[in-house]
């Protein structure tokens, strides 16, 4: 069944949730809220990334997410971190955290690769360009889903070259990142053609680009928790899909998407069968 990954963002300016969490016990109790409402992982980011977003220092995205990490482990809450650093990288792991989830796939620190091959512990590399201040300035493809392929596969390349063992690699399009309205739906579409059998990540919630898709008349599209349906509806998607799992700010209502999703497949007649 496709796992559900609950976002905790500890920062002051998220897209969705920023500053809601930003308070080292208000995160703490945020993540142990994702976890009761049936999220199998809670992803810790200390940075936010929006578009223009500032970078943070990673000492004080450090301060940020290590305690969080920490307590929500000796909860028994399963923990992933966000975060493109690889000292930061470490030292949630160090605190009980076992993903690293870099939204910048190792590009944006050159010691990402051998710190997740030293750590040993299942990494997201997720399709990027350029740092939140860039990124929307190279969202120009000929092929959106073959370039982002091949990206990809460069990554995966030179992370195995650093020693990461294959089979840790999660992939992820970047949804968002570098990438127009147009872009998403693609990767999206034929998330087979460009994963090849990868473990996929999909982190679609609450996304301008479901806003597009969704605007009408009586809907305020611009308010990413009236998106909250629709990422409801690409999660079923995703998980009828075979997606590993998705990257949600609603917990609840992605596991019963999972839930229908796997319901609805263990109905399905063998191969063959007809009326
Ligand atoms: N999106 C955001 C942050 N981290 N990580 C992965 N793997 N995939 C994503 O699509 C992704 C991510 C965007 O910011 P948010 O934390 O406010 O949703």
């Amino acid at each position: 069944m496709t796992l559900v990954m609950g976002i905790l963002n500890v920062t002051p300016d998220s897209f969705s949730d920023g500053g809601m969490y930003a308070e080292v016990d208000a995160a703490i109790a945020r993540g142990v809220q994702l976890a009761h409402d049936g999220a199998h992982l809670v992803d810790v980011g200390g940075e936010s990334t929006r578009p223009g977003a500032d970078p943070v220092p990673p000492e004080e995205e450090r301060r940020r997410v290590v305690p969080v990490i920490r307590a929500l482990a000796q909860a028994g809450i399963a923990t992933s971190i966000d975060t493109m650093h690889a000292a930061t990288a470490r030292a949630a792991v160090e605190a009980g955290a076992s993903i690293v989830n870099d939204v910048s796939g190792g590009l944006a620190d050159p010691a990402m690769a051998a710190t997740v091959a030293d750590l040993d512990v299942d990494y997201v590399a997720m399709h990027w360009r350029a740092h939140s201040t860039r990124m929307d300035s190279l969202d120009a493809y000929a092929d959106v889903v073959a370039e982002v392929a091949g990206e990809l596969d460069a990554r995966v390349d030179a992370l195995v070259a650093a020693g990461v063992r294959e089979e840790r690699i999660v992939l992820d399009p970047g949804l968002g990142f570098s990438k127009v309205t147009a872009s998403n739906w693609p990767l999206l579409a034929n998330l087979e053609a460009w994963s090849r059998g990868r473990r996929v990540l999909v982190g679609a919630s609450r996304k301008r680009f479901l806003g597009a898709a969704i605007a009408r008349p009586g809907v305020d599209a611009a308010d990413p928790t009236a998106r909250e349906h629709a990422t409801t509806a690409v999660t079923a998607l995703a998980a009828a899909h075979g997606v590993w799992a998705v990257r949600v700010h609603d917990a609840a209502a992605a596991v019963d998407a999972t839930r229908v999703v796997s319901a609805w497949e263990n109905a399905r007649r063998p191969e063959g069968w007809a009326p």
